[in-house]
């Protein structure tokens, strides 16, 4: 069985990867969530946010990743989508006469029920290849490229040996991304990319995802493949983003049967109901026999982003219980975490544990 490396020195600072290109993707346009006009919830600041916070916490070692192999992308995502992120805005442009910071939303989509035809039009692709209302920027693509390296380079230190854990602040996030559908404020599936790329070395991965939405993007990409165990704890989809996935009975098809598992947890959930399922999502990476944690790390699992009721004492346990409780080698990438005060004391509290 191939070995992840394990480093033999310890060392006190966590190398972070984050891009300033994340920058590019800043949404401001306001959208409708079942009938309230919502500003932009993910947005540039949120990494800002992160690395203040990290920066006051101290024993961080903040880098910017070398640039993407855009073939790694491959490993995640169908060629045809990832021609469409990369040309979506200016043709967009071309076609509506938008301004350079308009934001390019799908507004339709095709009839359910019907074989699906490749569209060429720009505004049926953004149907086609979403299943949401997020915007395709100017910059989107090459802060979705930034996000990706970020994932990959924390993938390769933590193969490599050389760290015990890497944390890849991503932005935008990438658990809701499919192999060819953006959504859910996510375009290139980062946590999906540095599982696929430490599979393709080898590695039997686990990833758990602990973002307060389930991993659906991730869950899709992973769904026939039995070298990447795919866990996900989240709010009911019966009431809670993204509705379509999520359930338990979803155990993932073919080679990969037996290797997704989903635990939903009901709405406001605190605590003793998160720490039960937290075991158990250990267990099951301890016996698929994992040499590799990938964690999704959303933590908008706190109350202030009201789907789940973690509160800010319950991050530290979150991290101990990945960390403890596994002994991997561990990719810790960014997904979700919002609300006011969220990310500035989840963030850290989770990654002191592995610092
Ligand atoms: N009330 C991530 O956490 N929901 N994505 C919008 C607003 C979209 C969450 C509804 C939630 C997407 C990465
Ligand atoms: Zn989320």
């Amino acid at each position: 069985m191939p070995r992840v490396g394990r480093p033999t020195l310890v060392d006190s600072t966590m190398i972070v990867y984050s891009h300033p290109d994340h920058r590019l993707h800043d949404p401001v346009e306001p959208h409708r969530f079942g009938g309230l006009l919502l500003p932009p919830a993910e947005t540039a600041s949120r990494s800002e946010r992160i690395l203040r916070a990290l920066s006051d916490q101290g024993g961080f070692e903040v880098r910017v990743p070398e640039e993407i192999d855009e073939n790694d992308l491959l490993l995640v995502h169908e060629q045809p989508y990832l021609e469409f992120l990369r040309s979506a805005h200016s043709r967009w442009r071309e076609v509506t006469g938008g301004p350079a910071d308009g934001e390019a939303v799908a507004y339709i989509r095709p009839l359910p029920g019907m074989p699906r035809r490749q569209p060429t039009h720009v505004d049926a692709q953004l149907g086609y290849y979403s299943n949401d209302v997020d915007p395709i920027l100017e910059g989107t693509w090459r802060a979705a490229l930034s996000a990706a390296a970020c994932a990959l380079a924390a993938a390769r230190d933590v193969y490599r040996g050389e760290e015990t854990a890497v944390y890849a602040l991503c932005r935008p996030p990438g658990h809701h991304a499919g192999p060819a559908a953006f959504g859910g404020y996510c375009y290139l599936n980062n946590t999906a990319l540095a599982a696929a790329w430490l599979a393709s070395q080898g590695a039997k991965v686990g990833i758990v995802d602990v973002d307060t939405h389930h991993g659906n993007g991730t869950q899709a990409v992973f769904w026939n493949r039995g070298d990447v165990l795919t866990v996900s704890i989240h709010g009911d989809p019966e009431v809670h983003f993204p509705f379509f996935a999520g359930f338990p009975e979803e155990t993932g098809e073919g080679a990969g049967a037996g290797a997704n598992l989903n635990l939903p947890l009901p709405s406001g959930a605190l605590w003793d109901e998160y720490a039960p399922a937290l075991d158990r999502a250990l267990s099951a990476v301890d016996a698929f026999g994992a040499d590799v944690l990938v964690a999704a790390l959303g933590v908008d699992t706190h109350a202030a982003d009201r789907v789940l009721a973690l509160g800010d004492d319950d991050y530290p346990s979150i991290g101990e219980a990945l960390m403890t409780g596994l002994q991997l080698p561990s990719v810790l990438v960014q997904e979700g975490g919002y609300g006011e005060g969220v990310l500035e004391s989840a963030v850290p509290a989770v990654l002191a544990a592995f610092a």
